[in-house]
């Protein structure tokens, strides 16, 4: 089963998504997602350039061989662009493998745990009627978790807050659905960590007012916050009860996280940044985190997150797959059928797609009560439609990022 055919397609339905597609020389297709958000071209490059012509001719059927040749023979390890890369290879042959052997990937991975995954998706606001609202919204769309983003007054627009920032008069595509923006330059945003720290306590005060002590909650802090005041906000929020408060210290200085456990018992959840187990060896030996946030997109892969997931399991850490919109449905349907079959299963992150995206690739996973289920296809169940694909080049976009009143350059 040998590869005969690299394409790497690049498409632009709602944002940009990096797809690598491989064909065998019996025809089978296998596609993975290389998406590295803002930085997409990157990933193109390595993979066109320096990737795709070492798989022609080689055998389909040596995932972990190849997996290992493409992160050892490069001497220049990890790093995004280069496991984003190795990422998709990973997850194209899974999808080869699940199609030749007639079964889907969860299957092939030890079969499934559960029945379905718990997912969680995000309610934001300027306002409390306005984060009311969007909980509200997303129990009518069957969410049984939920993140919540919160504006903070004197702050114009965060990062995360849906309705503050709706530039689109395009009905299909909503702020939050697609925060990377499409344009030359990043838009700026303001911030202020004390009047967050002083307000946050009191909007999880509310919610827990307005819908009861049951609904997981969850929360992201987006590595703005020094150690203490991490410790600190964590303890104001024990109170509310958080599923989880999320990346609460930038995710570069591991040890922030040790003084930060030292003072609550709000469970900590870091790593959407993260692209390999040494990324979170540290954390998952030491006991700082709760859950592992590694997206198979960006931990190169199926096999190594996998792998990643299993160590944390010896100490009882969760899964809590990255899944915003940048994973692309391939992205998606990957972290699907290893949280299937993973024991350590803790939730899925889960924004919807665009409609134009859901167009580009036909996926076969579902979404009923609250759960995400991979479905039942041969290989990831995700197909990409490339004359669709065709009708959206590639658009220059990147994420906002933050200055604070005086204009010092903040964590986003
Ligand atoms: O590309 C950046 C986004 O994926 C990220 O900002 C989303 O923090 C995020 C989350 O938790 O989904
Ligand atoms: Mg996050």
């Amino acid at each position: 089963m040998k590869i005969a055919k690299a394409e790497v397609i690049v498409t632009s339905p709602d944002r940009n998504f990096v797809t690598l597609k491989l064909t065998t020389e019996d025809g089978l297709t296998g596609l993975g997602d290389a998406t590295l958000n803002g930085r997409e071209l990157a990933v193109v490059s390595y993979l066109k350039d320096h990737v795709a012509p070492l798989l022609i001719g080689s055998d389909a059927s040596r995932i972990e061989d190849t997996w290992q040749f493409l992160y050892r023979s490069a001497y220049w390890r990890r790093g995004p662009v280069t496991m984003a890369s190795i990422a998709s290879v990973d997850m194209a042959l899974w999808d080869i493998k699940g199609k030749a052997a007639g079964m889907p990937v969860y299957q092939l991975l030890g079969g499934a745990s559960r029945t379905g995954l718990m997912a969680y998706g995000h309610a934001s606001g300027k306002e409390m009627p306005e984060i009311f609202d969007s909980i509200r919204s997303h129990l009518e769309e069957g969410y049984r978790s939920i993140r919540v983003q919160t504006g903070v007054p004197g702050l114009k627009a965060i990062y995360g807050i849906a309705s503050q920032s709706m530039d689109t008069t395009d009905a299909d595509v909503r702020y939050d659905h697609e925060p990377a923006r499409r344009g030359a330059k990043p838009t700026e945003e303001d911030w202020d960590t004390r009047a967050y720290l002083k307000h946050l306590p009191g909007v999880f005060e509310a919610v827990r007012n307005e819908f009861g002590p049951d609904l997981p909650l969850l929360h992201d802090g987006h590595h703005r916050m020094t150690p203490i005041q991490a410790a600190k906000l964590g303890k104001s929020l024990e109170p509310y009860d958080l599923f989880w408060l999320e990346d609460c210290t930038p995710a570069e200085n591991q040890e922030a996280l040790r003084l930060v456990r030292q003072h609550t018992t709000t469970p900590l959840a870091i790593g959407e940044i993260f692209n390999t187990v040494w990324d979170f060896k540290d954390l998952i030996r030491d006991q700082l985190i709760d859950y592992v946030r590694g997206a198979v997109t960006h931990m190169g892969g199926i096999s190594p997150l996998k792998k990643t997931l299993e160590y944390a399991a010896q100490y009882q850490i969760k899964s809590g797959m990255h899944g915003p919109t940048d994973i692309s449905p391939v992205g998606m349907a990957a972290a699907m059928h290893l949280g299937l079959s993973i024991h350590n299963f803790g939730i899925q992150e889960y924004m919807k797609h665009g409609k134009r995206t859901d167009q580009v690739f036909e996926q076969s996973y579902t979404w009923e009560n609250g759960m995400l289920h991979p479905g039942d296809e041969p290989g990831l169940g995700v197909e990409l439609n490339q004359d669709e694909a065709g009708k959206y080049p590639y658009e220059q976009a990147y994420l906002p990022y933050n200055r604070l009143a005086d204009g010092t350059v903040h964590d986003w």
